[in-house]
């Protein structure tokens, strides 16, 4: 299993720093956001390290299609039909912790263009 010492979400995929776990598989973690912006608001993220998505894509598919599926679950426990999966992507585009995670948004109406 790849860990980053360092890394926040490592942490909390370890078990070493508490969060509020909606949802687990064999390879993937769902929890809810510290600041929601949303009714339901859940970060799933992959227990092994992986910077972006594009790079978990590169070198993991399957384990970014479990996450897909995890997030498509964590709705469906929350009774939401229509939800926002974003995979901010880089500094300028608002990624702060640079461990893979989708934001599961959702049980409120959303606009368009994003900020
Ligand atoms: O999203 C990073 C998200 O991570 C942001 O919405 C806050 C959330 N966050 C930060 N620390 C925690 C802890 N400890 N538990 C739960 N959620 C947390 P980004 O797209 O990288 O800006």
């Amino acid at each position: 299993m790849t860990r980053d010492a360092d890394c926040l979400f490592c942490k909390i995929a370890g078990g070493d720093i508490p969060a509020d776990v909606v949802h687990e598989t064999e390879r993937t973690l769902a929890f809810r956001d510290i600041a929601p912006q949303a009714p339901t608001h859940v970060l799933v993220v992959p227990r092994e390290h992986h910077p972006n998505v594009a790079s978990l894509a590169a070198a993991a598919p399957d384990t970014l299609a479990e996450l897909v599926r995890t997030a498509a679950d964590v709705a469906a426990g929350a009774g939401i039909e229509a939800y926002r999966l974003v995979f901010n992507t880089g500094e300028q585009a608002g990624q702060s912790v640079f461990h893979v995670h989708a934001h599961v948004l959702g049980g409120r109406t959303m606009t368009w263009p994003p900020g």
